[in-house]
């Protein structure tokens, strides 16, 4: 028997040596010390023995199996480092392959327009305001000389979320409200850029759309206050050969009132389908601000005047950027979007 111990023990040793993974590691184990395995049968015939023979083979078979687990253990930890060594070193990140490449996004054309018009204004010292796109049918009509019935707000098709509240139809509405606030009655220049919304929908008409109001008060505005902002605003953004053209229109809180065209930088002002050869585009409303205006609100119309005006944004970024269809601008398709990327 005691020969049967070395020579389990011997072969034991020399298949863990050899064993080059741990599922083959595993295996030996079983074949040596699982329960039908070889030193495990051994020990089991301990019963057999004389009492003489019991102890000395008991400890022989003892310490041939603490050696063989021993072993088996050193074996594993070595064959596991060099399993994990070899994942490394098959999953090792190639820092030099080229990357996939990100996905940037861009600045969408109306943001760009009006961050255009931010900064020339901010430069000439006026400040940027907002006001709420839910506003009440007193800011967006009454404070603005439209009261209830009148029938100027026809042309501005509404949606009414209760018969006080409406989604505002023009930048107007803030006209009020900055006045309003304003509780110390101090000159104000600013300018409004916001959402707007109309029950129209066709290629150069939204239901949502975007303005940018304009809103000067102070002491001795004129006319020509209004004119020469508005050349530098339109020159600025269409070009330094761009013309205006005012002719007189009507809208109840401005008097007198005026519709702005510019001239068509697309044929200069000859005559081509965009301008359906007239050779001017309408761009804006505008005027002096109405005295009962200024009244309604707070201003003494003695004292103070003042000009306004409001341009749709849509139409100006899609004359500065040639988009046929108000649509696209918000479609939010990517590759409508992503054009505009080079076009600074
Ligand atoms: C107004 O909304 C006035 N509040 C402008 C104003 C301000 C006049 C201050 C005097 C003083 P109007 O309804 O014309 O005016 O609209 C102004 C501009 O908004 C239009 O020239 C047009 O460019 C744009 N606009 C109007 N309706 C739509 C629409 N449904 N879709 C896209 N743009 C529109």
């Amino acid at each position: 028997m005691e020969e049967q111990v070395s020579k389990i023990l011997k072969n034991a040793l020399q298949e863990i040596e050899q064993a080059k993974e741990l599922k083959i590691l595993e295996d030996v184990k079983v074949k040596y010390l699982g329960k039908k395995g070889e030193l495990t049968a051994l020990l089991k015939m301990m019963g057999g023995l004389s009492n003489e023979e019991r102890p000395k083979m008991g400890s022989l078979v003892n310490s041939a199996k603490s050696e063989i687990e021993e072993k088996l253990e050193v074996k594993e930890m070595s064959l596991q480092s060099e399993e994990l060594a070899k994942k490394l070193e098959s999953e090792r990140i190639d820092v030099t392959l080229p990357a996939t490449k990100a996905r940037r996004g861009s600045k969408h054309p109306l943001n760009r327009v009006i961050e255009e018009i931010e900064d020339l204004f901010v430069s000439m010292g006026y400040d940027v305001v907002s006001g709420p796109e839910l506003e009440t049918d007193e800011y967006c009509f009454e404070r603005l000389n439209l009261p209830k019935g009148h029938p100027a707000r026809d042309m501005q098709d509404s949606f009414y979320i209760s018969p006080e509240y409406l989604l505002r139809t023009q930048t107007s509405a803030v006209q009020a409200r900055t006045m309003m606030a304003n509780k110390e009655k101090t000159p104000i220049r600013v300018i409004v850029p916001g959402k707007t919304f109309r029950r129209e929908d066709d290629a150069t008409h939204s239901h949502q759309f975007n303005q940018v109001e304009g809103l000067v008060v102070d002491e001795n505005i004129s006319f020509a206050d209004l004119k020469g902002t508005l050349e530098i605003f339109m020159k600025h953004m269409l070009g330094e050969n761009t013309e205006l053209r005012f002719r007189p229109s009507y809208f109840p809180f401005t008097e007198p009132s005026y519709e702005v065209d510019v001239s068509c930088f697309k044929c200069g002002g000859k005559g081509c389908n965009l301008c359906k050869q007239t050779g001017w585009i309408e761009l804006l409303g505008a005027g002096i601000v109405h005295p009962n205006v200024l009244k309604m609100n707070g201003y003494d119309p003695e004292k103070y005047s003042g000009f306004a005006f409001g341009t749709g944004l849509d139409r100006l970024a899609m004359f500065k950027y040639g988009i046929t269809d108000i649509r696209l601008l918000y479609g939010n398709d990517i590759r409508f979007l992503t054009q505009f990327d080079r076009k600074d």
